[in-house]
């Protein structure tokens, strides 16, 4: 009998290891180890054993040979599984380097080429690049620039205000920022000078929209402040400036004129190879209340800001016609650049 059992069970380990296919193995576990399969039936045969003994030790062989069997038939499974999901993941493999038609590779838009070009001009002559916030309180837009309560640019007519009132605050007092010197401002408040930075950003005003007008444009703005400061140091950064950035053939020249943030202030031009004046930004010497608005001693401190639109550059570079075009993100005006 014993060795009946033990003939059985390797029959079934030999019929195991060569099922090659999961169904094959489901109905093994039927035939082999299952309630009436073949191991099971040998149970039926106790009864002809002569002893309690012999009983006891056949019935002990044969739930063996069902237990060693029942692991032979699950690590068959496991194994045809595995190799099943392998032949599948390698049967459905996508090939993603495939294509259909030539792929064509993007750019950059071209006002982010032009905000990254002055970028790497400004920080080649020295200056550092500093953000802020797009949404802004109006002590830092505009009452640190000496631009008190009442002041004209602060009317609704040209900035966007956000409904949102803050902590402890005013409604009204929160704004989508109209340049980006609020960025400056706080950089004087976090920092001591000397600062040498540019702030380039998106900026807010209540426009229609037109040929040269945007509800939102770009802007950089720059700010040294350190000991003895001039105006002849901002006449020479925006001389270098106009050089590193339209080549030698460039110049530059600065026009008297009025900002509430600086005094002096100027407007500044820069000129073409052929003799032609193109009107840029305006600049001057930041204005003592900026100074103290920012923390620090106009005493002690002097310092030049400049600022200017990316967007018309960007226009003036390719000699795009409507600034609307810009931003209409049709394909075949952006992949022109
Ligand atoms: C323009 C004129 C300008 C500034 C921006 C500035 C910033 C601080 C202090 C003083 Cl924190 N001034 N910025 C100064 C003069 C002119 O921009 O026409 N922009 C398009």
């Amino acid at each position: 009998m014993l060795t009946e059992i033990s003939n059985a069970r390797d029959a079934a380990l030999a019929e195991i290891v060569v099922a090659d296919a999961l169904d094959l193995v489901a109905s093994l576990t039927t035939r082999l180890a299952g309630k009436k399969g073949d191991l099971a039936l040998l149970k039926t045969k106790l009864g002809s054993l002569d002893t309690v003994e012999e009983k006891k030790a056949a019935g002990k062989s044969i739930n063996e040979a069902i237990s060693a069997v029942t692991a032979a038939l699950d690590e068959r499974r496991e194994v045809l599984t595995l190799r099943a999901l392998e032949e599948r993941v390698e049967a459905e493999r996508l090939d993603l380097t495939e294509f259909v038609v030539k792929p064509s590779r993007g750019h950059a838009h071209l006002v982010t080429q032009a905000w990254e070009r002055l970028e790497n001009v400004f920080i080649g002559l020295g200056f550092q690049v500093a953000e802020g916030p797009e949404v802004e309180t109006d002590w830092h837009n505009f009452e640190a620039l000496n631009m008190g309560e009442g002041h004209p640019a602060r009317g609704e007519f040209d900035t966007l205000f956000v409904d949102h009132i803050p902590p402890g605050g005013r409604a009204g007092t929160t704004l989508l920022r109209t340049h980006t010197s609020p960025v400056q401002i706080r950089t004087m408040l976090e920092s001591e000078p000397p600062i040498y930075i540019v702030a380039p950003g998106r900026v807010f005003r209540r426009d229609t929209p037109d040929a040269t007008h945007m509800p939102v444009f770009h802007q950089i703005e720059g700010l040294v402040v350190d000991r003895g400061i001039t105006m002849a140091d901002l006449a020479g950064t925006i001389e270098a400036f106009t050089k590193a950035f339209f080549g030698p053939g460039f110049t530059s020249r600065l026009r008297p004129s009025y900002f509430p943030f600086t005094e002096p202030s100027a407007e500044f031009d820069i000129q073409r190879p052929n003799g032609e004046w193109i009107e840029l930004g305006g600049c001057g010497m930041v204005h003592p209340n900026v100074l103290r608005a920012g923390g620090l001693d106009p005493e002690e401190w002097s310092g030049f800001a400049f600022g200017f639109g990316i967007d018309r550059m960007a226009k003036e570079r390719h000699g795009v016609e409507d600034i609307r075009e810009m931003y209409t993100n049709d394909i075949r005006f952006l992949e022109q650049f």
